[in-house]
């Protein structure tokens, strides 16, 4: 079986803590709200999603004009004196790099302390024997900090910035490991360039030391499967073995290659020279993952499932499972899904093989089912309870490519991705997406197939995944039921 990861789907900037035999990771979340995906494990396999660390308005506030890719950025995850610490960066206009604290990592996570003095992004937490709180920055910078108030104690200081003439130098992590501080970053970019290396020192603040075998992790110019690794964590387990959780994408397609899942995360193990240096192995495959199972949502309870992300905000006004007991209340705010502030709620796509269907009541209003990159790159099929229309938007140009009238009442939409018919042609896509109707006997009646590339960060830019999931464009629409599974 070829390299899987063991978070599919979009989750970049993978942060990882351990307490006693419990691991908690977190990712990026950039648009969507809530925000920052949290997950736990025992053996850092296989993960459960238990929570979004930023669930409420107060904690997460995204405006309206923001451009997707915007927002969330790069969480630093770390268990210090009794309590779970989280730091990250809000890129949206009036955001800012802030932490927020909580004794259960399930949550409720406080409100923001905001760092008014901590400049950039990717902002890491380190406590030095003293008790001193180091934040470290994207670039890569150091200060003092105190995590009570957010108040910086002294001065931005330069530390390393990896490879001479390396682009990005990010994503920087700070250790205590023996008698060294290690400084783990990553440079080259989140793009085919992408790598981890380290450097060490005696202090936390330096002067750092490269590793002489730098980058400890890169897969530029390979022919690997998985490409673009980087922006790693490192963690140790109870029997003292290290693994570093890292990002990477699985381009498929022809020439240069199409990822449509986003940045993943993935496992690998790491072994220590005896001068001290760490090596990372090859990636551990988890042979399974708890998103292989079927997903099904009958929208029966008052709280909706940690995996659903809508877009930018999800006010009860606009989405709600109480205002119908067993049904999806979806009422329209823009008129379609290219508007900024669309109501949508959707999930992660974490098979390149997979299908997802919902039984939709559009009688009054307009709404469907989506894949969706973002506002200028997504594939709908839509009813308003007497026909159903395939919508395609790339780029500047949004089309109607079919319809179909349908019985007057609800209909089930069905979106089925699957490999390109001709998956050795060096211009081939990635994938096809089909878009269509379930009959009352389960049979698809397929509207339009069309190519996966468009939905792919290659082609759309920025730093998410395909989120597959429902949307109103008009009125009220409501869901009885929505199913995703991975398919062969
Ligand atoms: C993040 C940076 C990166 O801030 O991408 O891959 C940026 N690494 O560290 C957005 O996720």
């Amino acid at each position: 079986m070829s390299e899987q990861p063991v978070v599919p789907g979009f989750h970049p900037d993978p942060s990882v803590c351990r307490v006693g035999d419990d691991y908690y990771l977190v990712c990026s979340s950039f648009e969507y709200f809530p925000g920052i995906p949290l997950f736990h494990s025992r053996g850092l396999r296989h993960w459960t999603q238990i929570g979004n660390v930023l669930d409420r308005p107060e904690q997460l506030r995204l405006p309206v004009d923001m451009p997707s890719s915007g927002g969330i950025y790069a969480p630093t995850l770390r268990h210090h004196d009794g309590r779970f610490w989280l730091i990250v960066t809000n890129c949206a206009e009036g955001g800012g790099n802030f932490l927020v604290t909580s004794t259960d990592p399930a949550g409720p996570w406080s409100e923001p302390t905001w760092l008014p003095d901590v400049p950039g992004i990717d902002p890491d937490l380190a406590w030095d024997e003293d008790g001193t709180c180091w934040c470290t920055i994207a670039g890569v910078g150091q200060l003092a900090i105190d995590p009570y108030t957010g108040r910086a104690r002294g001065e931005v200081r330069s530390l390393w910035s990896g490879a001479p003439g390396a682009k990005a130098p990010e994503a920087p992590h700070l250790y205590r490991i023996g008698a060294y501080w290690y400084l783990l970053i990553a440079e080259g970019g989140t793009e085919r360039g992408h790598g981890v290396s380290i450097a060490r020192g005696t202090s936390p603040n330096g002067p750092f030391e490269p590793c002489p075998d730098n980058p400890v992790l890169t897969h530029r110019g390979t022919d690997h499967p998985v490409q673009n690794t980087g922006h790693g964590d490192l963690v140790q387990d109870a029997d003292g073995s290290w693994w570093l959780v890292f990002l990477g994408v699985r381009p498929g397609g022809g020439t240069p290659g199409w990822h449509v899942l986003g940045r993943e995360t993935f496992l690998a193990p790491v072994t220590w020279t005896k001068d001290g240096w760490p090596v990372v192995g090859e990636i551990v495959s988890p042979e399974g993952t708890a998103a292989d199972e079927p997903f099904r949502d009958d929208f029966d309870l008052p709280e909706l499932h940690p995996s659903w992300i809508s877009v930018r905000d999800r006010s009860p006004e606009h989405c709600t499972t109480k205002d119908r007991p067993g049904r999806l209340t979806l009422r329209a705010r823009g008129t379609s899904l290219d508007e900024p502030d669309a109501v949508f709620i959707g999930r992660r796509q974490q098979h390149f093989t997979c299908r997802a269907s919902a039984l939709i009541d559009a009688t009054q209003g307009a709404g469907g089912l989506a894949v969706r990159l973002d506002e200028q790159h997504h594939y709908a099929i839509e009813t308003d309870g007497t026909q159903v229309r395939v919508i395609s938007r790339v780029g500047s140009v949004r089309a109607a490519v079919a319809t179909l009238p349908v019985p007057a009442g609800p209909a089930v939409l069905s979106v089925r991705i699957t490999p390109p018919p001709r998956p050795h042609d060096a211009r081939t896509g990635p994938d096809v997406i089909s878009l269509g109707v379930e009959q009352p006997d389960g049979t698809f009646t397929e509207l339009a197939t069309l190519d996966g590339r468009y939905l792919s960060t290659e082609v759309a830019g920025g730093f998410t995944g395909r989120v597959i999931g429902l949307y109103a464009a008009q009125g009220t629409v409501h869901a009885d039921w929505f199913t995703y599974a991975p398919k062969t």
